[in-house]
């Protein structure tokens, strides 16, 4: 069965398809993370044949940030700038430009806004800017995580007026709590994002 999902004013956003969230050994990883890559490969494939722009995120933190555990965050260290947990995964074609935040030890989860660690306040990364300049309309998200930046970006994508579409079978959650990508998924459909399966199964033979 074939989607036609992508042309040339829809973008794919792979988020955050690092190391440390994709591979098992990784400083945060994700439980089938690494099983979404060919998935999510499928998907750049069919963007770049429809002339779709494909564009990357990185978690891209400073070695300190009150984003990690032991500087009085949350999370235990993961996606440190220019180590092997922030680079991309090995598996991932890369066909497009990657957006880094976080850089500047700004916290947040979306790939299209940070939040600065001591004034608190919102600033934009060049995501937004960069699929303005490509006259983009629609958006398609895949990528780690889904309770996290996975739904921050769609979140802030359907916010920013753009058609938001996530792939359920190209993600996957943190799930802190069990039932947080689940009910993540439901946060995303309740903001308008249509939430749809990447690769359905083929029909069985009647
Ligand atoms: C993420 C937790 C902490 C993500 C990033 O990419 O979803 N999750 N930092
Ligand atoms: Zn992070």
């Amino acid at each position: 069965m074939t989607v036609h999902r992508y042309d040339p004013t829809t973008a794919l956003i792979v988020v955050d398809v690092q190391n440390d969230f994709a591979d098992p050994a990784g400083g945060l990883s994700v439980t089938g993370g690494d099983r979404i890559v060919p998935v999510v490969n499928a998907q750049i494939e069919l963007a770049r044949a429809a002339g779709a722009p494909v564009i990357y995120t990185q978690d891209w933190h400073p070695p300190s940030t009150p984003h990690f555990q032991k500087d009085g965050g949350e999370w235990p260290v993961h996606c440190v700038r220019d180590t092997w947990g922030a680079e991309l995964h090995p598996d991932l074609r890369v066909e497009g430009p990657a957006i880094r935040k976080g850089a500047n030890g700004e916290d947040g989860y979306s790939g299209f806004t940070m939040r600065e660690p001591v004034s608190g306040s919102i600033v934009p990364t060049e995501l937004e800017a960069l699929l303005r300049d490509r006259a983009i309309e629609r958006v398609v998200v895949c990528g780690l995580a889904t309770d996290y930046c996975v739904k921050a970006t769609a979140l802030d994508a359907a916010r920013l007026g753009f058609a938001t579409s996530v792939l359920t079978d190209a993600i996957a959650g943190v799930d802190l709590e069990p039932g947080d990508g689940d009910r993540a998924l439901k946060e995303l459909r309740s903001a308008g994002v249509s939430v749809e399966v990447a690769q359905p199964a083929e029909a069985p033979d009647a």
